[in-house]
């Protein structure tokens, strides 16, 4: 039985670039092969609204407007993935925020080249993941379900 206390939440969005280079399947399927579970996706065109509050602790940075801009140049994959450790796990698949310094292997590594196409963001903390969560889904949005392959990937 998969213990449920060391369980956490990411939010995870595939962003406009990775959407438009058709990598929305090659990008899933990396978190569905870990073991991880999704327990919600959608496809949406972000409000500028969302984004401001998403990206507010950026909101002085002098590429916060550019930001804002590619995130709602075209759609994006918002989805929330369960699993033990899962914020911290999926932000080493992502790669570092810069491409150029990726390693080969993560998905910012493998197919992005600039900071300002880098195709995914993933929550940096528990915090976050919960506010970005609640930002981005309604409650009644996150699936709760059982996934039967759980006890191959966990011990305990
Ligand atoms: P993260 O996405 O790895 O958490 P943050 O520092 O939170 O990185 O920045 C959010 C996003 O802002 C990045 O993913 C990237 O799209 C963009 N960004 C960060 N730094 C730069 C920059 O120097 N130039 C352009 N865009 C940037
Ligand atoms: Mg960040």
């Amino acid at each position: 039985m998969t213990s449920q206390n060391k369980q956490e939440k990411t939010f995870l969005a595939v962003k406009p670039d990775g959407v438009h280079r058709g990598l929305v399947g090659k990008i899933v399927s990396r978190f569905e092969k870990k073991g991880f579970k999704l327990v919600a996706m959608k496809f949406i065109q972000a409000p500028e609204e969302l984004l401001y509050q998403h990206y507010r602790d950026l909101k002085d940075k002098s590429f916060f407007s550019g930001l804002v801009k590619y995130m709602a140049s075209g759609p994006v994959v918002a989805m929330v993935w369960e699993g033990e450790n899962v914020v911290k796990t999926a932000r080493f698949m992502l790669g570092e925020t810069d491409p150029k310094k990726s390693l080969p292997g993560s998905i910012r590594g493998d197919f992005a080249i600039q900071v300002g196409r880098n195709i995914i963001h993933g929550s940096d903390s528990v915090e976050s993941a919960n506010k970005e969560i609640n930002l981005w889904f309604r409650a009644e949005e996150l699936v709760s379900w059982h996934k039967i392959d759980q006890s191959m990937i966990y011990e305990d």
